[in-house]
Parts: structure tokens; sequence; C-alpha cells
């Protein structure tokens, strides 16, 4: 007979007080010191607790974190390809699905966490993703977005931002403000083209609790739920690493960066500042952003009045023409 699925339920957690004590990423790795990523990695599965298994695909969080046979997580954790974390993951659920139906596993379903970073979730690991999302599988996709393909040395990706010097967007006397185009916007990727897709979230490292609360809530969910976590990078983006959650909490004070929720069609936005500050006041602390003229930051300025005209729905963006016209 079959042997009905268990699932866990994750009680919300209502004051900083009340977050677990024990920790399921442990110090020992060799992210640099202030990395945003490595921040949200903690909180997440402290959110998450021991019955969690993480799939990793390349990128910081596991080349910096998984060196010479030594790990920093205390749970089960899988590398994968950059390419195939969410094909990954769906594997990992179904067997168990299955191994729970045939009464091979008692326990419950364990939490199948993928941590991506923006690369390896809506870039090169975006087919996986999908495909994860479209066949429904009860797995929680995390984006860690540290707005640039960082491992490999801070080329640019679909998440970073308009005007950001990287390797690949050198600013130069014909392109003086570095990256031409505006970021994708991931959690829109997710909610418009996957109907199985129940519970979407942005969260940044600067609200502890809102984020460990999502991730909660995302696990608490049936079927597939993505997560979007900005992590300020200190090395990419040229910052002191002293600095990761004032640039985390400047970029919701500027519109940077919208929290939201999306359950079942409604939005609920979190920490909504009663007021923006100017974007300039998030750019002027970024390396990344230090060769910017006034003309470039009223670009970008007018691309976040835009946005917070309808956060977290997709606006207009400045797009350049086709390239033989270009
Ligand atoms: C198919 C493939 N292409 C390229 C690479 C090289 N590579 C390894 S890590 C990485 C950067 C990943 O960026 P992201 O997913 O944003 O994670 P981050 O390093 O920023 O944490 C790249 C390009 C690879 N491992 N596999
Ligand atoms: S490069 Fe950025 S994301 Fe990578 S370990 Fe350093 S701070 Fe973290
Ligand atoms: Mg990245």
């Amino acid at each position: 007979m079959a042997v009905a699925v268990k699932t866990q339920n994750l009680p919300l957690i209502k004051k900083i007080r009340n977050i677990p004590k024990e920790e399921y990423y442990v110090p020992g790795h060799r992210t640099c010191a202030g990395c945003g990523p490595a921040l949200q990695y903690k909180l997440v599965a402290k959110a998450a607790g021991p019955n969690t298994i993480f799939l990793g695909p390349t990128g910081c969080m596991y080349v910096a974190n998984a060196s010479y046979l030594c790990t920093p997580y205390a749970v089960p954790w899988m590398h994968t390809q950059i390419t195939n974390a969410g094909a990954v993951a769906s594997g990992v659920e179904a067997a168990y699905q299955v191994l729970i139906r045939k009464g091979k596993w008692e326990g419950e379903l364990p939490n199948v966490i993928v941590m991506a970073g923006d690369g390896g979730s809506v870039d090169i690991g975006l087919q996986a993703m999908s495909g994860m999302m479209y066949r429904g599988h009860d797995a929680l996709f995390i984006c860690y977005d540290n707005e640039a393909y960082a491992n490999t040395g801070i080329q640019t990706s679909p998440t970073t931002p308009y005007g950001a010097n990287t390797t690949f967007t050198p600013p130069g006397p014909a392109i003086p403000e570095g990256k031409k185009l505006f970021p994708k916007d991931p959690p829109q990727l997710v909610i418009g083209g996957h109907p199985a897709v129940k519970y979407v979230a942005t969260a940044s490292v600067a609200y502890p609790v809102d984020l460990m609360n999502k991730v909660r809530k995302a696990l608490n969910v049936q079927g597939p739920t993505f997560l979007h976590i900005h992590c300020p990078c200190p090395k990419g983006w040229k910052f002191e690493e002293s600095k990761t959650v004032e640039i985390a909490k400047l970029a919701i004070q500027t519109g940077m960066w919208i929290l939201y929720e999306w359950e079942n069609g409604e939005y609920k936005y979190q920490h909504k500042p009663k007021e923006y500050k100017p974007v300039r006041e998030y750019m002027k602390l970024q390396g990344r952003f230090a060769h910017l003229q006034e003309a470039h930051i009223a670009k970008m300025q007018a691309f976040v009045d835009a946005k917070l005209k309808a956060p977290g729905i997709p606006v207009e963006i400045p797009v350049p023409p086709p390239r033989a016209q270009a």
C-alpha cells in the first residue's frame, strides 16, 4: 500500500530572539570577508533546519565554500553543474517521493533547496530551473544574487545593474557607462511562465527575520517555490567589507531593491520606506559605479522611479536598438 507523503510545517519566527541557535552553515569556509551570499546561506540553513538537502551549482557558494574536501554544510549537500541544479533537485525530490510511497523512508519529505547564483539560476541554469518549476517538483529554488558571475572574476550577468563596471563591461571611450543593458527580472520570469509555482518572494540580508520567514513559508508550500535574495559582494561591487548590511539596507531605502511576496497572485510588500532616498546614495559607496556621469545616474534614477510606480510588476525598461542600427 502506498504511504502518504508527510511534509514539514515550519513555524514562522516572530522576533530575533526566537531565531534557532543551531547552525547548519558553519565557519571554516573561504569566502571573502563581508560576503553577502555567505551570510544569506547561514540564514537560509538556520531557517530550513536539519531535515534539508542543499544542491549547490558551481559558483562562489560552491567553490569558495567547498575546498580540499572540507565543506561548511552541516546538512547533506551535493554539487551540481552550473547548468543543471533544477534537474538534480527534481531527481532528488522525485526519489524521496518514491521512497516514502514505498515505505522505505519513514521521515518527512526533506527540504530540497537549490542554492544558485544569478548565473546558475536565471542565465546558464535557466532551462533546468524552469523545468523543475514546470513539472511541479516540491523544491525551493533560491537565486542568491550578487549581480555578477563572481567566482570567475566578476563578469557581467543578466542581473548586473545598468552602469556597473565588470570585467566584461569595462567603461571606456566607446561605452562610458560600462554596462549598457538593464537587468532581467528573475521573480517575474518565474511568476509569468510557471503556473505550478504558488509562492515567490524577494529578500535581503539586511532583514534576516523577514528572509528566514520567507524561506519557511516557501518550504511549507507544497510544490515549487522561488526566492530572489539580494546579496552584496564586497569584492565585485568594490566596497569596504564592513558595509555589506549597510549597502543592502540602502538598496531598499533607494528603491534599487524591493521586498515583496507573491502568493497565489497576490502581492504583499515589506519594509517599504515612506520616502525613497536618491539612488546616488546607494551607488556612491560602490566602486563599480565610480566612473558614472550625471546623465547615467539620472538614467538609473528614471528606471527606479518607473519600477516604484508598480513595485514587483514589470515596467517598460530602456533597451538598446537592434544591433544592426546600433
Ligand atoms: C557550463 C559552465 N560554464 C562556465 C563555467 C565557469 N563558471 C564557474 S563558476 C561561474 C560563475 C557563476 O556565477 P553565479 O552563478 O552568479 O555564482 P557566483 O559565482 O556569482 O556566486 C562560472 C561562469 C562552468 N563551471 N560551467
Ligand atoms: S567574490 Fe563576492 S560572492 Fe564570491 S566569496 Fe567574495 S564576496 Fe562572496
Ligand atoms: Mg553571481
